[in-house]
């Protein structure tokens, strides 16, 4: 009997471990998960009966059950080495350049960069005997329980080999999503993200915790000394793959850096579509025989680089998706999220753009999804975890109404976008009262979107020139729940202030279409006053530099509606300055000069500063690159002024820019 059993569990491991490795490195399965269950409790059972038959990489050992009472600290062989980051395609090609000096003709291997964690994974005699963590590259951690579960990692190879392999272990989204709303039921803090979520679990003392993580690893390299490295890192890698290690399908082998940045590019866009979060990609030099020579900074190696992509991800669920009606009528489904934190602040609404968008990427209410916030923009929803759907999603289908007036929506011919043609729609009212009263409009502080909107259902507020009769109702208002007498006499000082603002915020404020920002301050700087803006005719408009046909006959037109001339000439009564202040060009002396602020300024503030930049011919840009002339560094300044130092762009203080501004 036993010889039979001894003969069946010979068969059953080898049978599961070929499934594993279609299932998890391969992702390729070729049985249904009910007939890999039924094999392995029969395994299991017989593993019970005949525990002296248990093959060490039993797949049963997989599911973990080792609990350790600490973690050991573990030396590497080799230093594990971290990566410089390049933040730009320039500093991609600058990399390239360096290399070029060499005189050595390479070619390069591009690799997704797995946001994960990094493991060193050593195997002798064809057996896993130790996995490792990183830690600060010299000393690690000892996972070898934790790691023994994750499935895509031979426990046996198929060769009796002595290596050392080293990768990066991961969580997928799918699985991420899952745990943290496993944990939110069982009233247990969520992970911030999949990284942080992989980080922990590889952490755990009881390995069968780990092992219900659903962890997965992709190997990047092997640790060779530089002079054992003669083999291509791209055949390295095909080797690693016939030994049945996971390899990313995304590693590329390439003649030239330009190829490299096409992939790179490439890779950007399907980020969200990844089953798992990558945040750039590591382009190395294949040529291994060359690492020693092309050498090695403190920290990382020259013959590799990180670029890291712009723009942070992030994760999490849609609650409801509903439609917001612009000032200008325009009208835009927006997703309400799960709060996220994602680039250091916390998101809780994200664009879904329009219709077609949102069929293009079948987009459903209850979805998980992948959102992105580049720069300064609003967050938009970029793809859909659709592994994580459960049925129970619901497909958004466009209303025709307006939702807040009823009215009919229109489309203007081969427009995407729907409007709300009714001039007297409150929700395009308010939305024109919160723009006028913004930061960077008038700048009304306290006037923001909640008592807008409070004072326009209330009927204090329907127009624009109404702000300026609020101190009309300070009695009612101040009695009215939620606005102390303080912050009512705040906000109707704010009011006051406003009125002497230079032209250009009254402009921008007005919204007329096409007229943003900037355009707003070019008109004002031209034209000086309102009226002669007013009396401009389309030749005088096209006359001023970035003014075309388009915002032409957008200005000319607004200055032709009746309702609009009312509203001017209740506000000239008022007392609204008409008058451009800012300064006008000087000399221009900063001309062609291109400048970023970062941190605080003790005497100005960042616009102003922006202003006195601009006013001399000088350009603010919002992140460094070589084209950078000068960055202007205030108080605690960020990640910036790192990457100026880092591309030698010149620095100034506060001072030295007074001193640049005064300069004639
Ligand atoms: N995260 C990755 C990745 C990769 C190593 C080899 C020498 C220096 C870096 O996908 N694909 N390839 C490497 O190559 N490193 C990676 O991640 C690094 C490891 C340590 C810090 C980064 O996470």
């Amino acid at each position: 009997m036993s010889a039979n059993a001894k003969k069946r569990m010979e068969e059953l491991v080898k049978l599961l471990k070929q499934y594993d490795y279609e299932y998890h490195v391969l992702d390729n399965p070729t049985v249904s998960d009910v007939e890999y269950d039924r094999l392995l409790r029969e395994l299991q059972d017989l593993e019970a009966k005949h525990p002296e038959y248990v093959h060490e990489d039993s797949p049963s050992r997989r599911i973990g059950g080792e609990v350790l009472d600490g973690f050991e600290k573990v030396e590497h062989n080799l230093p594990m080495l971290s990566l410089a980051n390049a933040f730009d395609e320039e500093e991609l090609f600058r990399f390239d350049e360096r290399l070029k000096k060499t005189g050595k003709s390479l070619t390069y291997v591009v690799e997704p960069k797995i946001d994960g964690l990094a493991a060193s994974l050593i195997y002798e005699n064809g057996r896993l005997v130790r996995a490792a963590t990183r830690g600060n590259g010299t000393v690690g951690e000892d996972i070898t329980h934790n790691v023994r579960t994750i499935k895509s990692v031979p426990l046996m190879l198929p060769e009796s080999v002595n290596l050392e392999v080293r990768g990066e272990i991961y969580m997928r989204k799918a699985s991420f999503l899952a745990l943290n709303e496993a944990r939110e039921k069982a009233g247990e803090a969520k992970f911030k993200n999949p990284r942080n979520a992989a980080a922990g679990s590889v952490r755990q003392l009881n390995s069968a915790i780990a092992a219900q993580r659903d962890l997965d690893m992709f190997i990047y390299s092997v640790a060779e000394r530089d002079e054992d490295a003669k083999t291509p890192h791209h055949e390295v890698l095909a080797f690693l793959q016939n030994l049945g290690f996971k390899i990313n399908r995304d590693v590329q082998h390439v003649d030239t850096i330009e190829e490299a940045v096409r992939i790179a590019q490439r890779l950007e866009k399907k980020r969200s579509e990844l089953p798992y979060d990558i945040d750039g990609v590591v382009v190395k030099v294949n040529e291994r025989a060359l690492y020693r020579d092309i050498g090695y900074t403190a920290k990382s190696p020259k013959w590799a680089i990180a670029y890291k992509f712009e723009a942070e991800e992030a994760l999490t669920q849609i609650r409801e998706i509903f439609l917001q009606v612009g000032r200008t009528g325009q009208i835009t489904p927006v997703a309400s999220l799960e709060p996220v934190d994602v680039a250091g602040s916390t998101v809780s609404r994200a664009t879904l753009h329009n219709e077609d968008y949102i069929r293009g990427k079948d987009i459903r209410k209850g979805d998980h999804v992948s959102i992105k916030k580049a720069g300064d923009i609003i967050p938009e929803v970029v793809g859909v975890v659709k592994e994580r759907r459960d049925g129970s999603e619901e497909s958004f289908v466009m209303p025709d109404k307006c939702p807040k007036c009823e009215t009919a929506l229109r489309r203007e011919e081969n427009e995407v976008d729907l409007y709300c043609p009714n001039p007297d729609c409150p929700a395009k009212n308010v939305q024109g009262l919160i723009h006028f009263a913004s930061r960077e409009a008038m700048n009304i502080e306290g006037m923001g979107i909640r008592l807008c909107e409070h004072f326009y259902n209330e009927g204090y507020l329907k127009r624009i020139p109404d702000i300026y009769r609020l101190k009309e109702h300070r009695n009612a208002l101040v009695n009215r729940a939620g606005f102390g007498e303080k912050s009512i006499d705040k906000l109707l000082a704010n009011i006051e202030k406003s009125k002497s603002n230079s032209l250009e915020h009254l402009l921008f404020g007005l919204g007329i279409r096409y007229v943003g920002k900037k355009v707003s301050k070019t008109l004002a700087e031209r034209f000086e006053t309102l009226d002669n803006l007013m009396q401009a005719n389309k030749e005088a408009l096209l006359s001023v530099d970035e003014i075309g046909g388009k915002i032409a006959d957008s200005v000319l037109q607004f200055f032709r509606q009746n309702e609009h001339l009312s509203m001017i000439e209740s506000l000239k009564e008022q007392g609204l300055n008409f008058h451009y202040l800012g300064e006008k060009t000087t000399d221009g002396h900063l001309r062609g000069k291109t400048f970023v602020l970062t941190g605080k300024l003790s005497t100005m503030t960042r616009d102003e500063a922006k202003e006195k930049i601009e006013a001399r011919g000088g350009k603010i840009t919002s992140s460094v690159s070589k084209k950078t002339d000068y960055l202007c560094a205030g108080e605690d300044a960020g990640s910036k002024l790192e990457k100026a130092k880092q591309l030698g762009v010149p620095i100034l203080g506060e001072d030295e820019l007074q001193d640049m501004l005064n300069r004639k």
